[in-house]
């Protein structure tokens, strides 16, 4: 995912140009004013009217133009200051005053996750001099136009793989109550039309402590590429409580966004996610992931094909159940070990419900490992 929010990079004269244009063209700061910035928050950017302003007093108006709550941080030069959450369709401000430097400017929200995702830009303050009627100096208009490209073209190509081989018991989740319906329930709150359908989860969905030990395996290795260009190759099977041999093969992912779901391009590599973030459901625990992918799979039931496109989310992520009877023990299981490997398994869109108990497959191997694959 890691291109989602990158620009295009100019070499040379393109840049000088580029930054050229942008200093004549602005005039951030009226003589003895305070600066004004606008902000705009959304899934998963923080864009601002100005990357470059004078130093001395700033008013920061941030609108938040997402789905879910984002809020807004500025930090840099010893001075770290947010707002409180902006909810979708307000805004907030928040005045500072700033002395010359670099400044990293990001939401909060989800510890590091909002900002992983993409929330995060930065903004140059400029000393007196500098920012006087005779314009920019060449060294800062570049360094203006590194900052407004978010990330180097290093970080936005870097291929990112890792390899997860599954261990530990194997359990089979069953459909039940979601142990942790207080903590989930203002989550809930935020995810409109989705809300009713996932009211209905808390009462009988797939995460329960109602589990039952089976036996399986299952080897993946996955490509973070970029916002199209992620790929998946692996197979589980297992043999769930009824007796039935399931089969599952991953050649390829699902990139299509939803709401308050993003898929990332398919695989997304270090996520912090779902619980009280609000990315994704908040019927499961607050987790870290070492891996998340999303991808269309071949299932077979005693060698025989059910569908070639059956929904597929994956995670190796840091433990929610606990030894013994492998019930969800925390509501926050962030800082938990990664080593949790969950495989979650639906009917492809308009396929019916899987002979299975709720019509799902969910199968947790509860002490996997990953490495980075050989190149
Ligand atoms: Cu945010």
């Amino acid at each position: 995912m890691t291109a989602m929010h990158a620009i295009p990079f100019r070499t040379g004269a393109g840049v000088l140009l580029a930054a050229l244009g942008l200093a004549a063209s602005r005039a951030p700061r009226a003589p003895g004013g305070p600066a004004a910035v606008s902000a705009k928050l959304s899934e998963w950017k923080v864009e601002l009217s100005e990357h470059t302003i004078a130093a001395g007093t700033v008013t920061f108006t941030i609108a938040n133009a997402g789905s879910i709550p984002h809020g807004f941080e500025v930090e840099g030069q010893g001075i770290e200051q947010e707002t409180s959450v902006i909810q979708p369709g307000s805004s907030g401000t928040l005045t500072l005053t700033l002395k010359p430097g670099t400044y990293e400017v990001y939401c909060p929200v989800g510890e590091a996750s909002h900002k992983k995702l993409g929330m995060e830009t930065h903004l140059k303050v400029l000393g007196a001099k500098a920012a006087g009627a005779s314009g920019y100096g060449a060294s800062e208009m570049s360094g203006s136009n590194m900052s407004e490209m978010g990330e180097s073209p290093a970080t936005a190509a870097k291929v990112q793989a890792i390899r997860v081989t599954s261990g530990g018991p194997v359990i089979q989740i069953l459909p039940g109550p979601f142990p942790f319906p207080d903590s989930a329930a203002p989550i809930l709150k935020q995810f409109g039309d989705e809300r009713e359908g996932l009211e209905s989860q808390v009462k009988n969905g797939p995460y329960s402590n109602n589990v039952t030990p089976i036996s399986g395996t299952f080897t993946f290795t996955a490509w973070d590429k970029g916002a199209v260009r992620d790929s998946v190759d692996g197979v589980a099977e297992f043999a769930t409580q009824d007796g039935a041999r399931w089969k599952l093969v991953l050649d390829r992912v699902q990139t299509k966004d939803v709401p308050h779901h993003p898929r990332f391009g398919g695989v997304i590599l270090g996520l912090y996610y779902h619980g009280n973030t609000a990315v994704h459901t908040p019927l499961v625990p607050t987790i870290n992931s070492a891996v998340a992918l999303w991808a269309f799979g071949h299932l077979y039931k005693n060698s025989a094909l059910v569908t070639d496109n059956a929904m597929v989310h994956v995670m190796l992520l840091s433990r929610t159940r606990r030894d013994g009877d492998f019930a969800l023990a925390c509501w926050d299981c962030s800082k938990n070990k990664l080593e949790e490997l969950q495989l979650q398994i639906l009917p492809g869109p308009g396929e019916p419900k899987f002979d299975a108990p709720g019509g799902f497959l969910f199968v947790n191997w509860e002490q996997s490992s990953s490495k980075k694959p050989a190149s």
